[in-house]
């Protein structure tokens, strides 16, 4: 198992917060939550309503005609282009896709030339499911994201998949554009919980190549995630694919309303959302 830095700074100083929207995921079904956007249309008005609330960057799941989630790479294409001609958010599509997806499928989704992906750093119990990443298909996508120029967004669900990141960069070396920028997915039934003290270990044993990180409470960890991250000096995602419940007893109206939250909490924490420009030169993504 290789060495985990315990010198990594908990808290660094950072002028403002890159807040991701993840509006969709592909677990929820839109009669379950009918504010979910589930078309093409509806996900474009989601992704302008959230830029203009304060999200810089935009994590994708698509759904079929029937609301189904798919991979299916000529509406993938489709959506990263009416992403980028109808917002400036940076666009980065899922690689996780759904817990039913093929290695093959969720490997061509790179052929969607996307700013950005997510890549997820082991294998991990996922409610009733098994959320599969084995070290061989993680290398091979990362390999895959330097070749086709893509930043990666590292996923990291538990505290070995923190370790696996570590054994990743020292054995593979850096991402394309040489930022290495990792998400704390927290609170998922399977993986780490959605604690301050989780949150302070994984930070702390971040690779030092890490360059910026952000955090996800999943369902009523959304909160205390956020708080402790900005607290901690991480970033943000928030949106339906991870929250549908805004408070007890009170539905998310939709993305944006979590979006403009998350810019309230990053505003009183004295670094308010950062443009989708400044998110670029953070994470180095490629003007496409
Ligand atoms: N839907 C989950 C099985 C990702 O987008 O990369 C996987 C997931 C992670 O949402
Ligand atoms: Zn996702």
């Amino acid at each position: 198992m290789p060495t985990m830095s315990t010198t990594a700074p908990v808290t660094t100083s950072l002028a403002s917060t890159l807040i991701t929207v993840a509006p969709t995921g592909a677990e929820t079904a839109k009669a379950d939550a009918p504010p979910l956007p589930i078309t093409l249309d509806e996900l474009v008005e989601a992704a302008q309503a959230s830029e203009k609330a304060g999200a810089a960057m935009i994590h994708v799941h698509i759904r079929d005609a029937a609301g189904r989630p798919t991979l299916d790479l000529a509406r993938l294409r489709d959506t990263v282009r009416a992403l980028r001609e109808g917002t400036g958010l940076i666009v980065q599509l899922s690689t996780g896709g759904a817990v039913t997806d093929s290695y093959e499928d969720r490997l061509r989704v790179l052929d969607a030339q996307p700013d950005s992906c997510s890549l997820t750093m082991g294998t991990v119990n996922f409610g009733d499911d098994v959320f599969l990443n084995p070290w061989p298909f993680v290398v091979q996508l990362y390999d895959l994201t330097r070749e086709r120029s893509v930043v990666p967004e590292f996923e990291l669900f538990d505290l070995g998949h923190v370790a696996a990141l570590h054994r990743l960069l020292d054995k593979h070396g850096l991402p394309f554009g040489g930022r290495v920028h990792c998400d704390l997915v927290m609170g998922v039934p399977g993986g780490m919980p959605g604690t301050i003290q989780a949150l302070v270990a994984a930070v702390q044993a971040l690779p030092p190549q890490v360059t910026s990180w952000s955090a996800t409470g999943v369902g009523r960890t959304a909160l205390p995630v956020a708080l402790a991250a900005l607290a901690a000096g991480g970033h943000l995602r928030v949106g339906m694919e991870d929250t549908l419940t805004f408070a007890k007893g009170q539905p998310v109206r939709d993305n944006a309303q979590l979006v403009e939250r998350a810019a309230q909490l990053a505003t009183i924490a004295q670094r308010p959302p950062m443009s989708p420009e400044e998110a670029r030169t953070l994470l180095n993504v490629r003007v496409r």
